[in-house]
């Protein structure tokens, strides 16, 4: 192909036919556009023996707004370049990408039909005891191996400069630290909760410290960041998971992705009572802090381990200086964990957990408790030395 052009079914099936072997000679190929996502087109290419691959391509624009929200294609080659360098350090959990193709933005790669969006299961009350593990070894490896503690200085800016992703961070930059805390409209706010998002507008002492995590967030390059990492973007089986689209990755701050996921559990949490009947609401509410409690405990024991075994540099070897980075990335995951749900909230990008409650008034009441939750983990986040007391704040939790 020497130009772009928006793939239709039979495009996807030639790209996957030329650059694969899977797929041979006399196959017969089907394609179905099945994408549901805000930004892309995802297609499912299959033979006749059952064989699949999936084509993703960018389009030119904001799949969910339309054309006159333009965007970047370039995201097809972050989120390839993305997934290869953390599948090489962490391949269990990252979906393999076979081929990319950067004229037409496209990405041929696993299918991965044997799995599920751990966000729809979630929503129907499914357990599962290894995401958090396998999610929190998953971060520590991609994080930790992309960052200062291991890359040359050289190396790390060159890598930096490769993924600098500037159009999908000025998505997150607006949608998660700006248009929630001012009338903007591009938010999407029930009218049931509309008084209560106000509130937000005006609260000063708020948004200052959504001030420091934006500034945090544009400035603080520690290590490659998957950039999106919501249970949207996380696939699950009976025993696996491995974690798809990474086309918001940068780097930045490490807290962002562990407060990314952390918020999505904590968004499930306070839907249960919309989603599920009293016992079943009570024992996924257990299961949920459980999972929390271990994504961040594995995370950080996995985390330090490298650090302390893994360091190159010799000035960033002091275990207490170690000790102080993870309490900081601590308190900045608390910090972006309650943007999350205030912006699944206010902004323009809901989520499934808190849209799917079909009673209004139980969908009210899950809103204004993401709202409250989502203010004073940011407000209190320097204040929280672990992770019981985060998930203290959470249990605890009362309507207005
Ligand atoms: C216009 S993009 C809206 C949201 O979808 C993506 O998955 C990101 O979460 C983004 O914020
Ligand atoms: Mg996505």
């Amino acid at each position: 192909m020497s130009e772009y052009k928006t793939f239709s079914s039979d495009d996807a099936m030639a790209f996957a036919d030329a650059h694969s072997e899977l797929f041979g000679d006399h196959s017969k190929l089907t394609a179905e556009e099945f994408g549901d996502g805000n930004l892309n087109l995802v297609f499912r290419v299959e033979n006749d023996k059952g064989t699949s691959l999936i084509v993703k391509q960018a389009l030119p624009y904001a799949r969910c707004v339309g054309e006159s929200w333009p965007l970047t294609t370039d995201r097809a080659r972050i989120e390839a370049e993305v997934l290869k360098l953390h599948r090489r350090f962490c391949p269990e959990h990252t979906v393999d990408v076979r081929y990319f193709d950067p004229v037409a933005c496209a990405i041929l790669m696993e299918d991965l039909d044997d799995y599920r969006i751990l966000r729809a299961e979630l929503n129907d009350g499914k357990k599962f005891n290894h995401f958090a593990p396998q999610l929190a070894r998953y971060m520590a490896n991609t994080l930790f191996y992309t960052s200062d503690f291991v890359l040359s200085s050289e190396n790390k800016k060159a890598e930096v400069a490769r993924f600098l992703n500037p159009e999908l961070c000025l998505i997150t930059e607006d949608l998660f630290f700006t248009d929630p805390y001012c009338n903007h409209e591009r938010n999407n706010i029930e009218p049931s909760v509309l008084e209560k998002a106000k509130t937000l507008w005006h609260d000063d002492a708020l948004k200052a410290e959504v001030a420091a995590l934006k500034a945090d967030f544009l400035s603080k390059p520690q290590a490659l960041l998957h950039g999106d990492l919501h249970s949207g973007s996380v696939f699950i089986n009976s025993d696996n998971c491995k974690v798809i689209d990474a086309e918001f990755g940068f780097f930045g701050p490490i807290g962002f992705d562990v407060g990314s996921l952390l918020g999505n559990l904590l968004l499930n949490y306070l839907a249960c009572p919309g989603l599920h009947d009293e016992e079943a609401c009570n024992d996924q509410q257990a299961y949920l802090l459980e999972q929390a409690e271990q994504l961040w405990q594995q995370f950080s024991e996995t985390f330090s381990e490298l650090m302390s075994r893994e360091t190159q540099d010799p000035a960033l070897e002091s275990n207490l200086y170690q000790q102080r980075f993870l309490q900081r990335v601590f308190s900045d995951a608390a910090g972006y964990a309650g943007c999350e749900l205030i912006r699944r909230t206010v902004g323009l990008a809901h989520v499934a957990d808190i849209d799917s409650i079909s009673d209004a008034g139980e969908r009210a009441t899950c809103q204004r408790l993401t709202i409250k939750l989502g203010r004073e983990l940011i407000m209190q986040r320097n204040d929280l030395s672990n992770i019981s007391q985060l998930l203290n704040l959470v249990r605890y939790q009362q309507p207005d």
